[in-house]
């Protein structure tokens, strides 16, 4: 089953989001495979957000994931790279969708609440960056044949 890298960013967490989030996973029958409540170093910062060097919003973006604690996570499930990025909405919250977790607790680009990788190379990036190989925990969902035809 594929895995995704998803992170509560620090405004998430500073408003009480945190359950409200980890339950919309949870609820769409992904699995919880790792998770840790961490604040993000300047290097770690500039590692996962490297793509953006060049970007004008780069600087304010680090200072940003930086400025407080960060949960981050890893979600297991069919398709669970795609299916995170369409739970959470696009980029911009004043385009997400209603329902979507940007569209309904967003307002500002630079404050998204949520992160969640974009496609395989990343997710497989993102997750070694944040997380050790044995802090990803192998168990089985034993509900998972109410959620799998
Ligand atoms: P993340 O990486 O946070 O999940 O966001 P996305 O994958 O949806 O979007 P992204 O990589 O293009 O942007 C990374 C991050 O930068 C912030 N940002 C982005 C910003 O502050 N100003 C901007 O103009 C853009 C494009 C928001 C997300």
């Amino acid at each position: 089953m594929e895995k995704t890298f998803v992170a509560i960013k620090p405004d998430g967490v500073q408003r009480g989001l945190i359950g409200k989030i980890i339950s919309r996973f949870e609820k769409k029958g992904l699995k919880l495979v790792a998770m840790k409540f961490i604040l993000v170093t300047n290097e770690l910062a500039q590692k996962h957000y490297g793509e953006h060097k060049e970007k004008p919003f780069f600087k304010n973006l680090v200072e940003f994931i930086t400025s407080g604690p960060v949960v981050a996570m890893v979600w297991e499930g069919k398709n669970a790279i795609s299916t995170v990025r369409k739970m959470m909405g696009k980029t911009n919250p004043f385009d997400a969708e209603d329902g979507t977790i940007r569209g309904d607790y967003g307002i500002d680009i630079g404050r998204n609440v949520v992160h969640g990788s974009d496609g395989p190379q990343s997710a497989e990036k993102e997750i070694n960056l944040f997380f050790e190989s044995s802090e990803i925990v192998d168990w089985k969902q034993d509900i998972q044949n109410w959620i799998y035809e």
